[in-house]
Protein backbone atom coordinates (compact mmCIF):
# COMPACT_ATOMS: atom_id res chain seq x y z
CA UNK A 1 0.00 0.00 0.00
CA UNK A 2 2.53 2.45 0.60
CA UNK A 3 4.84 2.13 -2.34
CA UNK A 4 1.57 2.76 -4.30
CA UNK A 5 1.76 6.24 -3.70
CA UNK A 6 5.26 7.29 -5.25
CA UNK A 7 4.17 5.12 -8.22
CA UNK A 8 1.58 7.95 -8.64
CA UNK A 9 3.78 10.81 -8.23
CA UNK A 10 6.06 9.24 -10.73
CA UNK A 11 2.72 8.84 -13.28
CA UNK A 12 1.99 12.52 -12.31
CA UNK A 13 5.17 13.51 -13.37
CA UNK A 14 5.73 11.79 -16.57
CA UNK A 15 2.33 13.15 -17.64
CA UNK A 16 3.17 16.51 -16.98
CA UNK A 17 6.91 16.52 -18.73
CA UNK A 18 4.39 14.97 -21.84
CA UNK A 19 2.23 17.91 -21.47
CA UNK A 20 5.03 20.20 -21.69
CA UNK A 21 6.75 18.91 -24.65
CA UNK A 22 3.58 18.56 -26.51
CA UNK A 23 3.74 22.36 -25.97
CA UNK A 24 7.29 23.04 -26.65
CA UNK A 25 6.77 20.92 -30.10
CA UNK A 26 4.84 23.55 -32.37
CA UNK A 27 8.05 25.00 -33.67
CA UNK A 28 7.63 24.67 -37.22
CA UNK A 29 11.23 24.53 -39.12
CA UNK A 30 9.60 26.83 -42.13
CA UNK A 31 10.84 29.92 -40.35
CA UNK A 32 14.03 29.84 -42.67
CA UNK A 33 16.43 32.99 -41.61
CA UNK A 34 15.69 34.89 -45.14
CA UNK A 35 18.80 37.26 -44.80
CA UNK A 36 17.38 40.64 -45.92
CA UNK A 37 19.83 42.12 -49.37
CA UNK A 38 23.13 41.34 -49.57
CA UNK A 39 24.98 44.31 -50.16
CA UNK A 40 28.08 43.54 -51.40
CA UNK A 41 28.32 45.07 -54.53
CA UNK A 42 30.23 42.65 -56.46
CA UNK A 43 31.50 43.93 -60.20
CA UNK A 44 32.29 40.80 -61.58
CA UNK A 45 28.92 40.09 -61.33
CA UNK A 46 27.81 36.32 -61.18
CA UNK A 47 27.91 35.77 -57.59
CA UNK A 48 24.97 38.22 -56.65
CA UNK A 49 22.47 37.96 -59.11
CA UNK A 50 20.09 40.84 -58.06
CA UNK A 51 20.44 44.51 -58.94
CA UNK A 52 19.08 47.39 -56.85
CA UNK A 53 17.33 50.07 -57.85
CA UNK A 54 16.32 53.09 -55.88
CA UNK A 55 14.20 56.24 -56.86
CA UNK A 56 13.41 59.08 -54.25
CA UNK A 57 12.06 60.23 -51.85
CA UNK A 58 14.14 63.74 -52.96
CA UNK A 59 15.31 64.11 -56.63
CA UNK A 60 17.59 61.00 -56.61
CA UNK A 61 18.12 57.89 -58.66
CA UNK A 62 20.55 55.45 -58.15
CA UNK A 63 21.66 51.99 -58.49
CA UNK A 64 23.74 50.37 -56.18
CA UNK A 65 25.95 48.62 -59.00
CA UNK A 66 27.65 50.91 -61.95
CA UNK A 67 29.05 47.90 -63.87
CA UNK A 68 27.83 44.16 -63.88
CA UNK A 69 28.68 41.05 -66.21
CA UNK A 70 25.84 40.01 -69.06
CA UNK A 71 23.77 37.88 -67.29
CA UNK A 72 20.17 37.59 -66.02
CA UNK A 73 19.43 39.76 -62.66
CA UNK A 74 16.73 40.51 -60.52
CA UNK A 75 16.23 43.95 -60.27
CA UNK A 76 15.20 45.40 -56.82
CA UNK A 77 13.80 49.02 -57.41
CA UNK A 78 12.86 50.69 -53.77
CA UNK A 79 9.85 53.99 -55.55
CA UNK A 80 9.96 56.01 -52.32
CA UNK A 81 8.43 58.96 -54.27
CA UNK A 82 4.47 59.39 -55.89
CA UNK A 83 5.97 61.23 -57.90
CA UNK A 84 8.76 59.49 -59.57
CA UNK A 85 9.15 56.06 -61.34
CA UNK A 86 12.25 54.01 -62.09
CA UNK A 87 12.57 53.34 -65.81
CA UNK A 88 15.10 51.28 -67.10
CA UNK A 89 15.97 50.51 -70.66
CA UNK A 90 18.62 49.09 -72.83
CA UNK A 91 19.20 46.07 -74.95
CA UNK A 92 15.68 43.66 -74.59
CA UNK A 93 14.70 45.23 -71.53
CA UNK A 94 12.53 47.89 -71.33
CA UNK A 95 10.78 48.20 -67.38
CA UNK A 96 9.60 50.21 -64.85
CA UNK A 97 7.50 51.02 -61.73
CA UNK A 98 4.94 53.61 -61.74
CA UNK A 99 5.34 57.58 -61.57
CA UNK A 100 2.03 57.27 -58.50
CA UNK A 101 3.16 53.96 -57.15
CA UNK A 102 5.84 53.18 -53.84
CA UNK A 103 6.82 50.36 -52.64
CA UNK A 104 9.58 47.79 -53.87
CA UNK A 105 8.59 45.96 -57.18
CA UNK A 106 11.09 43.64 -58.61
CA UNK A 107 11.75 42.40 -62.34
CA UNK A 108 13.62 39.99 -63.98
CA UNK A 109 16.18 41.68 -66.49
CA UNK A 110 18.44 39.85 -68.95
CA UNK A 111 21.30 42.18 -69.96
CA UNK A 112 23.25 42.43 -73.03
CA UNK A 113 26.82 43.89 -72.80
CA UNK A 114 26.66 47.80 -73.27
CA UNK A 115 25.06 50.24 -71.40
CA UNK A 116 21.69 50.27 -70.34
CA UNK A 117 19.87 53.42 -68.68
CA UNK A 118 17.53 54.41 -65.69
CA UNK A 119 15.71 57.52 -65.53
CA UNK A 120 12.82 59.33 -63.54
CA UNK A 121 10.29 59.71 -66.71
CA UNK A 122 8.69 63.03 -65.13
CA UNK A 123 12.55 64.18 -64.71
CA UNK A 124 14.44 62.80 -66.63
CA UNK A 125 16.61 65.59 -67.49
CA UNK A 126 17.96 65.58 -64.38
CA UNK A 127 16.64 62.44 -62.82
CA UNK A 128 19.16 59.71 -65.04
CA UNK A 129 21.96 57.60 -64.78
CA UNK A 130 23.63 54.37 -66.51
CA UNK A 131 24.55 50.79 -66.00
CA UNK A 132 27.44 49.20 -67.69
CA UNK A 133 27.74 45.70 -68.48
CA UNK A 134 30.30 43.84 -69.72
CU1 LIG B 1 11.15 62.15 -60.82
Amino acid sequence: MRRSLPVMAVGAVAAALAVAGCGSSDDSSSGDTTAATTDTTTASGSASDTLIGSVGPGFDISMAESTVAAGTYTLKVDDQASIHNFHFTGDGVDVATDVSGTGEQMFTVTLKPGTYTYVCDPHSSQMHGTLTVT
